[in-house]
């Protein structure tokens, strides 16, 4: 999911990068597609606009536009915003419970939980020491019927 955002990003951002100068028009698509790519990556629609609103008068607001690298700025901007969006600071996962910790992951088909949920049991084995029990717990599985 991340690669996806991440290869969105970088196709939105060589646009801009590649523009010598931005007007409003080109900001508003620019943010319009990175809006999209959020919530094609599951990003609920309430903290994209939130995103979006907190970006733009960074970007329309400060002669960046204007500026000699506007693309760069923008990115920055964008960069810094995300940072803040997704924590400053790398927090633990917090496993002071009594046993069994249940832990949920919860995501869009296909997004890559069962990969993670793999993923996030052999880092705790390896690095916490703990024993893993994986189950799948779907609420619904449709499965595609073989004609
Ligand atoms: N490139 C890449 N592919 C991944 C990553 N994580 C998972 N995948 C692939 O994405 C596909 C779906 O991954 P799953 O872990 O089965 O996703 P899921 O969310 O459990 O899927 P459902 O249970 O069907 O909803 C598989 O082909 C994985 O190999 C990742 O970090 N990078
Ligand atoms: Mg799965």
């Amino acid at each position: 999911m991340f690669e996806n955002l991440t290869n969105k990003f970088e196709e939105i951002f060589s646009s801009l990068k590649k523009a010598p100068s931005l007007d409003e028009n080109q900001v508003n698509e620019g943010l319009a597609n990175i809006r999209q790519a959020l919530l094609e990556a599951d990003v609920s629609l309430d903290v994209a606009k939130d995103f979006i609103s907190k970006v733009k008068p960074k970007i329309l607001g400060k002669e960046i536009i204007r500026s000699t690298s506007p693309g760069d700025m923008v990115v920055k901007i964008v960069h810094d915003e995300l940072v803040s969006l997704l924590g400053e600071s790398n927090t633990d996962i917090n496993l002071n419970a009594v046993p069994p910790v249940p832990m949920m992951l919860v995501g869009l088909q296909g997004s890559g939980k069962t990969t993670t949920t793999a993923k996030l049991a052999k880092y705790l084995e390896k690095n916490k020491k703990k024993k893993i029990m994986m189950v799948s717990l779907d609420v619904y599985r449709y499965l595609q019927k073989s004609s």
